[in-house]
């Protein structure tokens, strides 16, 4: 083996780890040798890295013999299941699941927040990357944090369909067809409810669907499963990891999930409380020197955070930084990022990247 390393991407064909291996091609990480899993299905399948036709294989217990980095993104139920045999093997296994991520022995990294939990690396062989939703939020979080600490967060977030995966994807793009055909064909008889109340499998004539109701034009306050509180999973994911990552287990935080009809791009409007004053102009000076952050904030311009924007870069983008006028310590932000990108891909090569050093 030469200098590099070898790498496994775990759910290769999908949003994430198609977006994997675009970033590890682009930030040029050392690999010497690459292996594509993912289900049966996708075998036959070829998959381009720098050039070369690799073939998919199987997701199976042998298949990360000589393995150094293994990048998982093949559903939580699969992390469950081969992670460990990945570590077992002796690689170190960078997982975008849920599945790992409040195993005390697993650490939970945003680079820019909190590198040195990965020495805890060994523990496990598990590193966890975190939700979507909870990394752009914390690295804008962290230098403000470091300065006047945080008490109380509450967020409502505006999340991208992508998130979903693939097949979300095409889900919102078939209803909007659908939609502008209709408008089309029924001209002046067009009602734009003409869509709601009917089911879009039997529109479609098949019956798939990545959400319980249409996502087009609409806005569903439901992302992953419900739990006993009356929060759903992802919204407890933004509580619980920001704890973790944030290591004060006694933030308090109240999150709002929300499905946009957004393809790319997750945007949340978030309430910071903290235990001291902290001032917009302080605030903004911070957020100008923080890693991984770009400030647009001129709304006198019209500028301000977009998720077309932050569609297929690696910066969070934040702004509409303002004081709350309800709360003497606290601040209100619009923070924007690319979920597939420094939501999930760019975060696990950046994790690589520090086991690498
Ligand atoms: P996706 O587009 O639906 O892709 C799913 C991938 O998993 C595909 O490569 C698929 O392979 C593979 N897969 C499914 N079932 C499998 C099986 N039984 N054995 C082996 N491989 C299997 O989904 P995605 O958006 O890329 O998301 C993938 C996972 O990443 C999610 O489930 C989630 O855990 C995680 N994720 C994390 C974040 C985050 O917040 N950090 C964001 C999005 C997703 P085939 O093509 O062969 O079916
Ligand atoms: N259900 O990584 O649907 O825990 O957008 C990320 C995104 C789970 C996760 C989504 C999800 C995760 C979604």
């Amino acid at each position: 083996m030469g200098k590099g390393f070898s790498v496994a991407v775990a759910g290769a064909t999908g949003a994430v780890g198609q977006m994997m291996i675009r970033v590890l091609e682009e930030r040029n990480f050392p690999v010497d040798e690459i292996r594509f899993l993912a289900s049966e299905r996708s075998v036959g399948k070829k998959l381009r890295f720098r050039g070369e036709e690799i073939p998919v294989q199987k997701l199976d217990h042998n298949s990360f013999n000589g393995v150094d980095i293994a990048l998982f993104s093949a559903g939580g139920s699969r992390s469950l299941e081969f992670a460990p045999s990945a570590a077992k093997a002796g690689a170190t296994v960078i997982d975008n699941s849920s599945a790992w991520r409040m195993d005390p022995d697993v650490p939970l990294v945003v680079p820019e927040v909190n590198p040195h939990a990965i020495k805890d690396a060994s523990k496990k062989g598990i590193i966890a990357n975190p939700n979507c939703s909870t990394i752009q939020m914390v690295v804008v979080l962290k230098p403000l944090y470091d300065r006047a600490r945080i008490n109380r967060i509450v967020v409502s977030t505006y999340q991208a369909v992508s998130g979903t995966g693939l097949k979300a994807i095409r889900e919102l793009e078939d209803e909007i067809i659908l939609w502008a055909d209709r408008r089309k064909s029924e001209g002046d008889n067009w009602s734009p409810k003409a869509l709601s109340g009917v089911a879009y499998g039997e529109v479609k004539g098949y019956d798939y669907s990545a959400y319980p109701h249409q996502i087009a034009f609409n806005c569903l306050p439901h992302i992953d499963v419900f739990t006993e509180n009356g929060y759903t999973k992802e919204e407890m994911k933004m509580v619980n990891e920001t704890r973790k990552i944030l290591e004060d287990p006694d933030i308090r935080v109240s999150a709002t999930c929300v499905r946009v009809p957004v393809f790319y791009g997750h945007s949340e409007a978030v309430n910071i409380e903290f235990e001291r004053q902290i001032s917009v102009d302080e605030a903004r000076g911070l957020l100008e020197k923080a890693l991984g952050v770009k400030v647009i904030d001129d709304v006198q311009n019209n500028l301000y955070p977009l998720a077309l924007d932050a569609e297929d870069q690696d910066l969070t983008l934040v702004g509409r930084i303002r004081q709350d006028i309800s709360n003497e310590n606290g601040l209100d932000l619009w923070i924007v990022a690319d979920n597939i990108r420094k939501g999930a891909a760019t975060n696990a090569v950046q994790i690589a990247e520090l086991l690498a050093k």
